[in-house]
This record gives structure tokens, sequence and C-alpha cells, in this order.
């Protein structure tokens, strides 16, 4: 595979796909380490954890480096993934000593549950966010005692092979993670279809996704999904209208849009509708688009020339209200961009774009921004402004959504649960259960009868 730079076009390096028989043969490896990562004590495992997150702290500057070179992110936010992960192992670090079962009485005995790890998993990621998505998968199920294979993206597989080396160098045992990169219907498919593999965590598109789940049907295999959205930034009359305007760029255009998250439909009250837009106008305008490399840069590239063809779809035809500078020429380039819809039929509204577009409509009252805003196959993330506390609390319980913000734009915090309703996902990741979604519980009870 080659690998772009998005932000010139230029080829990076060539990376080997991994074969099916290759594939097995990690496989076979990962189950052969498996006992002795999971029987590992507690401690130790937690030890080694904290040493590979001390080693990515070490080499936090090269992993950020590889980010802006294969993802095209700027600089300031690579160095945020690279730290972020560092904080993944260090919070999931603490998980292998607190794998607490329960110790239930009943009648004739008691009954102990235990917490077992499930074996080899399998995490396939997508090439938006590649270090972070990689560690939210990886980290609680290692820290839970299981083997892990990880298949990055085919745009993006150099910050996960580099975190293979650096786990090998914190004293990893050689199997406990692996990194296999390669073709998504080649790499990716065996490994879903393996029948070693017990688990399979996967972030990317509704398609794939379900794919994933027909494949791993047979096997009953043990699958968490995270698969994108469509989230809604609503924002009510009696909001502080300066605050959600100058959040709006970083909201949907950070990573250039491609970002599950991202509030790509702006609900906003009818009554301030014409206020809101000239608010964020020169929010838009001032959002700055290019070299990633630059530390004034907000937003780089897009991922591929692929990604610039599909936005380009999205946004032809439409009534543009807003569009903001960026670079022409070489790279993978798209405008952040404000588009109206007029009654939420239409195709920029629905469907992900990912890319740095959002679609603005007006709604009427509380009841007409819940029922828009539900209005959509997906339910992943969203905001609201207000600052009517009884309206807060009645809104964020009506929409449905894994994740909203109130008065904020923020998202993922890696010490709560994310992930997505309807369409958008099955299974939570992250927070202080995570690693419990890597495990089984198994039930034992002891008879208190005499023998
Ligand atoms: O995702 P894919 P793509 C959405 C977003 C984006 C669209 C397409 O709208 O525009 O999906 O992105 C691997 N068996 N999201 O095409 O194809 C693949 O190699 C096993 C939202 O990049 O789903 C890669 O590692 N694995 C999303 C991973 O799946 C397979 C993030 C994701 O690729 C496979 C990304 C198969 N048959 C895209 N086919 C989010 N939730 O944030 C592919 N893969």
């Amino acid at each position: 595979m080659k690998i772009l730079n998005p932000a010139t076009g230029a080829v990076l390096t060539t990376v080997d796909d991994t074969s099916p028989e290759a594939v097995d043969h990690a496989v076979a490896t990962a189950l052969r380490a498996f006992p002795a990562w999971a029987a590992i004590a507690p401690g130790d495992r937690a030890r080694l954890l904290h040493r590979f997150a001390d080693i990515v702290e070490d080499h936090a500057d090269e992993l950020a480096t590889l980010e802006i070179a294969e993802a095209g992110h700027p600089v300031g936010q690579a160095r945020w993934e690279a730290s972020h992960v560092r904080d993944v192992l260090r919070y999931f670090a603490g998980a292998p000593e607190r794998l607490i079962g329960q110790q239930i009485p009943v009648a004739g005995g008691v009954t102990i549950t235990f917490h077992e790890p499930l074996g080899v998993v399998g995490v396939i990621v997508p090439w938006n966010y590649p270090m972070p998505i990689a560690a939210w998968g990886v980290v609680p199920a290692l820290a839970a005692g299981n083997t892990v294979i990880l298949k990055p993206a085919e745009t993006t597989p150099l910050t996960a092979l580099r975190l293979a080396e650096l786990a090998l160098a914190a004293g990893l045992p050689e199997g406990v993670l692996t990194v296999l990169p390669g073709l998504g219907e080649v790499t990716g498919a065996r490994l879903v279809e393996h029948p070693d593999v017990r688990k399979i965590c996967f972030t990317g598109s509704g398609e794939v996704g379900r794919h994933i789940l027909r494949s791993g049907a047979d096997q009953i295999k043990r699958i968490t999904l995270e698969l994108g959205g469509k989230s809604a930034n609503i924002v009510f009359a009696d909001a502080d209208l300066d605050r959600a305007a100058a959040t709006v760029p970083d909201s949907v255009f950070d990573n250039a849009g491609q970002d599950c998250c991202a509030r790509s439909r702006l609900l906003v009250q009818r009554s301030v509708y014409d206020e809101f837009l000239a608010r964020l106008e020169p929010a838009v305008a001032a959002w700055r688009v290019g070299d990633p490399t630059l530390e004034s840069t907000q937003m780089g590239p897009l991922i591929s020339a692929a990604q610039r063809d599909r936005v380009a779809w999205f946004v032809d035809g439409a009534e543009v209200l807003m569009r903001g500078a960026c670079p022409s020429g070489d790279g993978f380039w798209a405008a952040p961009t404000v588009l109206a819809a007029r009654d939420g039929t239409e195709a920029h509204w629905r469907e992900e774009i990912f890319g740095p577009v959002v679609s603005v409509l007006p709604f009427d009252d509380e009841a007409d921004a819940i029922r828009l805003a539900n209005d959509s196959d997906y339910g992943l993330a969203g905001s609201l402004w207000t600052r009517d506390l009884g309206r807060a609390l009645r809104v964020s319980r009506a929409v449905r959504t894994g994740n909203l913000s109130v008065n904020s734009h923020s998202s993922v915090r890696y010490w709560t649960p994310f992930g997505g309703m309807a369409q958008s996902g099955l299974g939570r990741e992250l927070g202080p259960d995570a690693p419990l979604a890597f495990t089984e519980v198994k039930t034992v009870f002891y008879s208190s009868e005499a023998q």
C-alpha cells in the first residue's frame, strides 16, 4: 500500500499488506501469548501498561509527526493525540487491579462471579483519528488480559506500527499486541472470520459494520461497533448566542469534519436564526485552514482525493450560506462550508458527509427541536444550548443519542462511556467499565454442603 501525505498528495512510504495466511499466523502467535498474559499478576500487568505509557510519552513528538504526515492533522491536534494515548494507557493501567467480581449469597452456598478475558481480540480502526481510536479498543482489551491484533486503516498504518514497536520496548511480551496493516476486505475480513478471534471491536462505516455483524453471526462473535453520526447542535433563543456561535466551527470543522461526533446538523430557534447566523459568519471566516505543520493551523486537508470528491458531491447544488478559505493546488483540501437546509430531507442534512460542512435549519419550539434532532438514522453525539435548566433536563433526556453536551460542544472523554444509539453503533467504549466489555462473566456456585 502507498501511504500518501494528504497535505501534498506525495507518497510518504509504502507498507506491505498482510495476507490471510499471515493473519492466521499472527492469530496463532496471539493465542499462544494469551494464557501467560491472562495469568500475569494484575499489578505486573498494570506496571507494564504504565511503562508503555512512559515510552509513548518519550516518543510523543515522533508519533505526532507521523500523525501529521499520514493523516494531515494540525500539529496541535497531533500532539494532543499522542498525549491522549498516554493518558488512556495510564487510566486503564489501573483496571487489572479492579476487575472485581461479586460474591452473591444464595441458598446452600455462595456464588462468585469472575471477569475472565476473552482471548484474542481484533480491533479494526479507521483513519480519522488513527491513534486515539486504536487506543480506545486496544488498551482496555489488554488491561482485561486479552491479547490484541490491531488492523489500522489502509491510509494510516504508520502510528499503529510504531505503537506496536513501543509496546515491545515497554516489555509487553511478543504476541500480546500485534499490528497488521492491510486491506479491509482481505486482512480485516480474515480477522473477523477467524474462529480464534473472540471479539471484534470495530470503528468505521455503517456498511462495513453491518457486514462484520453478519460475518460474525455464525460464530456468535462478540462485536462492538462505532459507526459515526449526524449529530444535532440545538441552539435555543435563550442561550448564550455568542458562545454557541463561537464553538460551531470547532464542533464541526475540527479534523476537517472527519469526526463521528461532528455537530453537522445545526438547529437554531427561528426567533434568533438571523441573529445567530450573523454571529456565526465571522467565526467561519476566521477558521484557519492550511499547512498542518504550522502551529497556527486549525484545520488540515481531508484524508484522500476520494473523501474530497465525496464532500464536493454533497455541497454541489446545495444553498451555500457561508464558505471559508482553503488552499488550492496539491493536497486534498475542502473549504469550511455552511449550508441551508429547507425541510430536513436534503442528503446533506441526513447523511454523514465526513467533511467540513454543517447544515442549518430553523425550529419553532422545544417539541420541534426534539422531533428534528431525532429524525435521523444516527444517534451518536450532540449539543444543546440554553440557560433554562428545566429545558436542559427535558431535552437532554428526549434526544436519542449516546452522548450529549449541554452548553458545550465536547464529546469524548476517556473517563466516561462513549458510543451510539440507533445506527451509530452497538456497545460502549471507554469509561470505567470498558475493560469489562473485553471479558466474560463466569458464575461459580460453591456448595456449603458437608462432603
Ligand atoms: O470506512 P470503512 P471508510 C464513515 C464516514 C466515511 C465513511 C467511509 O462517513 O466517509 O465511513 O470511510 C476496515 N472487514 N466513517 O471507507 O471502509 C478498513 O480497512 C473488516 C465513520 O474509510 O468502514 C478500515 O480499517 N474490516 C467512522 C476500517 O474497516 C474492513 C470512521 C474502516 O473502514 C472491511 C470512518 C471488511 N470487509 C469512517 N472493510 C467513525 N465512526 O468515526 C473495511 N474494513
